[in-house]
């Protein structure tokens, strides 16, 4: 196991698009044990590919109180979306910020486990939001890009500022 390096907005590499996984080799059971190490030592419920540089469709996440129930989605995808709901997210490649954004309020979504088996399941609350929020990482997409222009470019000058101050 080995954790692995998080990638911080503006970063362009956050804005690739992630391609579907076509066999579930050992490589991809690698990368989803280094994920989850990874997003455990962040303290993040979710984490995309997209977040450690892999243009890959895999996200992990665990929603659980007890940080046991640990979840690979490979090709995750929704279904169905229905009503509307806001929730205040927050994002590992986007750290101190936390912004309300709107999202479906229920999913169907469908994915394969690392078994290589077609799953489908629906979900609502923090897991409807996450699963969202984890998919638009695989498509390029941040929880920022729903916040007004202003906003996210208040934000990106920040992360700009303290990039130059590291880079010192
Ligand atoms: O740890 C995380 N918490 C969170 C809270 C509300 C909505 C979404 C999330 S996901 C985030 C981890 C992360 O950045 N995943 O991509
Ligand atoms: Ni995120």
């Amino acid at each position: 196991m080995s954790k692995l390096a998080v990638l911080h907005f503006p970063d362009p590499r956050l804005r690739k698009k992630a391609i579907p996984v076509k066999t579930i080799d050992m490589g991809i059971k690698q990368l989803s044990q280094d994920m989850l190490e990874t997003m455990y030592a962040e303290n993040g419920i979710g984490l995309a590919a997209t977040q450690v540089n892999m243009q890959k469709r895999v996200i992990v996440m665990d929603l659980s109180v007890e940080k046991n129930s640990p979840m690979t989605l490979v090709n995750p995808e929704i279904t169905e979306k229905v009503g509307s709901e806001e929730m205040e997210e927050g994002c590992l490649s986007v750290p101190g910020f936390f912004e309300t954004v709107n999202r479906a309020e229920k999913i169907s979504f469908q994915y394969l486990n690392l078994d290589g088996e077609k799953i489908e399941d629906s979900a609502d609350g923090l897991l409807a939001v996450c699963i969202q929020h984890e998919i638009d990482h695989l498509d390029g997409k941040l929880f920022i890009d729903y916040l007004s222009s202003i906003k996210r470019q208040r934000i990106r000058k920040k992360f700009e500022k303290q990039e130059k101050v590291r880079a010192l």
